[in-house]
């Protein structure tokens, strides 16, 4: 049986995880605007991971005997100042999930609730990934610069990567 205080934080990520879908969501509608098809469809794709993720911990926290609750989520920005800038964010964002999820991780130890920290391990291991992930097209934008050909290219590899996760 969860501890109040365990559900409490497992809610949290919950709202966490769909505040990225939202944000992922958003980010997709500006790169669509902006003519960056791969890049949009690269993050609605990344947008219903998310919710892969928030769903997972939905179904954890009620098959645990906890009370799923759903929140106010923050709306997102929509504004970015290139596609460098939107990916430096994304990377960014993935930062502060990784810490939240560590956070949550050494609660559920501490508090020898070995069977979260043991869900949890999924979590770990997928942040390494989506840090991995973020940061390699984070790096090759920053390479590119402002050159249109470039940048056309990194768009084709997205396209490509969407299909792949
Ligand atoms: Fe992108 O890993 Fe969940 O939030």
């Amino acid at each position: 049986m969860l501890s109040k205080a365990m559900v409490d934080k497992l809610n949290e990520q919950i709202n966490l995880e769909f505040f990225s879908s939202n944000l992922y969501l958003q980010m997709s509608a500006w790169c669509e605007d902006k003519g960056f098809e791969g890049a949009a469809l690269f993050l609605r794709a990344h947008a219903d991971e998310e919710m892969e993720h928030m769903r997972r911990l939905f179904t954890y926290v009620s098959e645990a005997g906890g009370l799923p609750m759903l929140g106010a989520i923050e709306a997102p920005e929509h504004e970015f100042d290139n596609l460098a800038a939107l990916f430096a964010q994304t990377y960014e964002h993935e930062q502060l999930v990784t810490r939240k999820i560590n956070e949550l991780a050494h609660a559920a130890f501490t508090n020898q609730d070995y069977s979260t920290f043991n869900f949890l391990q999924w979590y770990v291991a997928e942040q390494h990934e989506e840090e991995k992930l973020f940061k390699s097209i984070l790096d090759k934008l920053e390479l590119v610069g402002n050159d249109g050909q470039g940048l056309y290219l990194v768009d084709k590899d997205l396209a490509k990567l969407a299909t792949e996760e």
